[in-house]
């Protein structure tokens, strides 16, 4: 299987409870790298521009809201099959329908308020990566 690179935001309701530190658990222990990592306060336009995808959603003035009501943890993560993968870690996008022993099961407050996101596919992952990432400041 590939190395894959994909893109992890631990989200504001996460680093509010001070849960960085055991989601990236979650990750080390199921093999995935943390090769870069940046705690930010995103903008507003940040916000708007990362989720740009969902713009005609009902829920994207809120999302948007809810990513700038704190600092999130914008990160890299590495390993086989490293998009699919952080995916099953995470669970579900709606907590009420996640696995047990995942991410969101565990730690998300509601649909909106689910702790972490992940790329969903290796081409969404390039360009989510270079949308907070140089080359340069991935060490793999
Ligand atoms: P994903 O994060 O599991 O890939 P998406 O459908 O891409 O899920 O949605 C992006 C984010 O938008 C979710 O992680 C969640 O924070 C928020 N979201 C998705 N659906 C809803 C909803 O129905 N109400 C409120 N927020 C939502």
């Amino acid at each position: 299987m590939a190395i894959e690179r994909t893109l992890s935001i631990i989200k504001p309701d996460a680093t509010r409870r001070n849960l960085t530190g055991a989601i990236n658990a979650r990750f080390e222990e199921r093999g995935l790298r943390i090769v870069a990592q940046r705690r930010v306060q995103l903008t507003q336009a940040q916000a708007e521009g990362f989720y740009a995808v969902h713009k005609e959603r009902s829920f994207f003035s809120s999302l948007v809201e809810f990513m700038c009501s704190g600092p999130v943890v914008v990160q890299v993560l590495e390993g086989e099959n490293a998009v699919v993968l952080n995916r099953e870690v995470m669970g579900a996008t709606n907590p009420a329908n996640a696995e047990a022993g995942t991410i969101r099961k565990d730690f998300a407050e509601s649909i909106e308020a689910n702790s972490v996101h992940g790329s969903d596919s290796p081409e969404n992952a390039a360009k989510e990566i270079a949308y907070f990432f140089a080359e340069v400041d991935i060490v793999g």
